[in-house]
């Protein structure tokens, strides 16, 4: 804004004020000497778009031009706030400017993004004065992530000797910042017999991390057991000394070594009326209980039915390393 007066500046502190919006170039006339136009009743008060030349001309009064170098802003202190939505933040209080100097009253805006992303924003305030003055400053605005994702993984998962590790099922994993944080585990490439303990890890792209475990369960594959047994109704005469053979396998259905199974043979009486009774004792005639054949990787019982009861009995194969139990195989023992 640009002031022409006849005489030059000195001490007035009045404003004259023009509602409306004048093109540049109008003129703006006093029709009377300064007497009438006293200090503190006249304000310029332009909200146009200047600039404007103002020509008082045969005045005896002195305006001072508005002051365009004391006009200061300071912005809300620097801020770091945790995100709270994918990626960054939003929502985020900056907090206030606050405007000195120049002539009140004061437009204070700034040009902060509805969403900041994660990391450092610049945001500018600027205050404009009823002068049209401004000043500016700026305020950082940093946004983190702080918060590890969330992972539940499932507790305890069984699988078949030798089954990969992509065979578990993957944990549920979010994070309020990061859309898809990483997921990795410490599982062995494939499982051996017996429990493993398989550690999550979900982590953000900040490096927050959180961990989940799966107790990971591998039994072997038992298919059957071999002949002389057969598919039901097996039948064998009361009394007789009973081959009981079987061969573990991996996943693949492929016969593993099992020398480390550790298994015992366990049968029960089956009635019509109760169903299957307590695990009878038995007797393996020679010692050749759990005889391990490691050329054919094969396992073999000697069941002697010497003094037993004629009738319908429950095999079950049970392992020592793992714990599983196979079964039932039903034989039928006849006198
Ligand atoms: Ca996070």
């Amino acid at each position: 804004m640009t002031f022409t007066t006849t005489r030059a500046w000195s001490s007035y502190q009045g404003t004259i004020r023009y509602y409306g919006n004048p093109s540049s170039g109008t003129l703006f006339t006093f029709n009377k000497s300064g007497t009438e136009m006293l200090p503190g009743n006249v304000r310029f008060l332009f909200d146009g778009k200047g600039p404007y030349t103002i020509t008082i001309s045969g005045c005896e009064m002195e305006i001072a031009p508005p002051h365009t170098d004391d006009m200061t802003i300071t912005a809300p202190a620097d801020i770091t706030v945790e995100g709270n939505t994918k990626g960054g933040a939003i929502n985020v209080a900056l907090g206030d400017a606050t405007a000195s100097g120049g002539t009140p009253p004061y437009t204070i805006t700034n040009d902060a993004p509805g969403f900041f992303p994660l990391g450092t924003t610049i945001v500018t305030w600027t205050a404009t004065d009823a002068g049209r003055n401004s000043a500016t400053a700026t305020q950082r605005v940093t946004i983190v992530d702080t918060t590890p994702p969330k992972i539940t993984a499932v507790e305890s998962f069984n699988v078949i000797v030798g089954a990969p590790s992509s065979a578990l099922p993957l944990p549920t994993v979010s994070d309020i910042v990061d859309p898809s944080p990483t997921v990795t585990n410490n599982a062995p490439a494939s499982f051996h017999p017996g429990t493993t303990v398989v550690t999550w890890t979900a982590m953000d792209t900040s490096g927050n991390s959180a961990t989940a475990t799966t107790t990971v369960i591998a039994v072997y594959g038992l298919s059957g057991l071999l002949p002389p047994y057969q598919a039901p109704p097996t039948t064998f005469k009361l009394g007789s000394t009973i081959p009981l053979k079987w061969r573990y396998t991996d996943y693949t259905g492929t016969v593993v070594d099992s020398s480390s199974a550790a298994p015992y043979v366990e049968v029960r009486f089956v009635s019509s009326s109760v169903g299957e009774g307590d695990p009878i004792s038995t007797e393996d005639p020679g010692a050749s209980g759990r005889q391990y054949d490691p050329l054919t990787c094969t396992w073999q019982f000697n069941w002697q039915t010497k003094g037993l009861s004629a009738g319908t009995y429950a095999i079950y194969i049970v392992c020592g390393q793992t714990g599983q139990r196979n079964g039932p195989f039903l034989i039928q023992l006849r006198p």
